[in-house]
Parts: structure tokens; C-alpha cells; sequence
């Protein structure tokens, strides 16, 4: 078993509805340790960086328009397969699709606006901290 770190972002959506606390609050009670945290306007060479595996696909003109659209929260929290269980806590990538009891379940419902990014793997992790803290 081993200690991961993992970058988890707050999104537009997630800070204009006030919910920055219901989040952090969720992974604290996990039991996961947050580390870094700030507040960060993402410009459009920011989110092209970040979301470089998402330039080509249909939806990108939307996510670019969302993700630029207001501050988010950046963050790096660390634990036990913190990616994983991270992954978990938020939930299916569509907010109709998430279980109850998950970040985008609980508070979503549309598939551009869905609260939270969380890095999908170990190398991500290492990649998208770098971006936002390195
Ligand atoms: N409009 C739209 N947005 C999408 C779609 N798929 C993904 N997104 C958005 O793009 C982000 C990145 O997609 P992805 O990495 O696949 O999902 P994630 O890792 O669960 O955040 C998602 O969190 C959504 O905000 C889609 O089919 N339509
Ligand atoms: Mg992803």
C-alpha cells in the first residue's frame, strides 16, 4: 500500500455555488491530508495545458468556455491510493450518471459543470501538480 498524491481542482461551478468547504470537507472526513491549496484564475493557454487531451474532442469548445468562466481551487491532496479514492469520492464523469453519495451525484447534474476535476492516474497526478504547484 502506498501513500499517493493527487491533484484535485474545485471547479467554476463548484466555487460560484459556495461549495469549496462541502468538498475539502468530503475528502477530510475520507481521512486524506490536504497539502497545497489556491485560488486561481485558468486562462485559455492554462486550460489547453491542463486539458491537453481534450483539445480535439467536440466538447472542448464548451469545457474551455466553462473553465475559464470563473476562479477555481486548486489543490494536492495525499493519502492511501489517494488518486483512486479521490476518483471515487467525485464520482462518474456525468453528474446524472453519479452514484448518490458521490460529489457530482450529490450536486450536479450536467455534464460540462460537474463540480470537481480529479487527476485519472499516478502520472496525471505528477503532471497536473506540476502545472498547478511546481
Ligand atoms: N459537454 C461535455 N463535456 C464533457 C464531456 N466529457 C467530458 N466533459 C468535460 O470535460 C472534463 C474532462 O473530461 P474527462 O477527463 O473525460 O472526465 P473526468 O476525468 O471525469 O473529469 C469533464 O470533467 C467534463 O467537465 C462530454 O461528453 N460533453
Ligand atoms: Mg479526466
Amino acid at each position: 500500500m502506498a501513500i499517493q498524491n493527487t491533484f484535485i481542482m474545485v471547479k467554476p461551478d463548484g466555487v460560484r455555488r459556495g461549495l469549496v468547504g462541502e468538498v475539502i470537507s468530503r475528502f477530510e472526513r475520507k481521512g486524506l491530508t490536504l497539502e497545497k491549496i489556491r485560488k486561481l484564475d485558468i486562462d485559455e493557454d492554462l486550460a489547453r495545458h491542463h486539458y491537453a487531451e481534450h483539445v480535439e474532442k467536440p466538447f472542448f469548445p464548451d469545457l474551455l468556455e466553462f473553465i475559464t468562466s470563473g476562479p477555481v481551487v486548486a489543490m494536492q491532496w495525499s493519502g492511501e491510493s489517494a488518486v483512486s479514492v479521490c476518483r471515487d469520492l467525485m464520482g462518474a464523469t456525468d453528474p446524472k450518471a453519479a452514484s448518490p453519495g458521490t460529489i457530482r451525484g450529490d450536486f450536479g447534474l450536467e455534464v460540462t459543470e460537474n463540480l470537481v476535476h480529479g487527476s485519472d492516474g499516478i502520472e496525471s497526478a505528477e503532471r497536473e501538480l506540476d502545472i498547478f504547484f511546481g
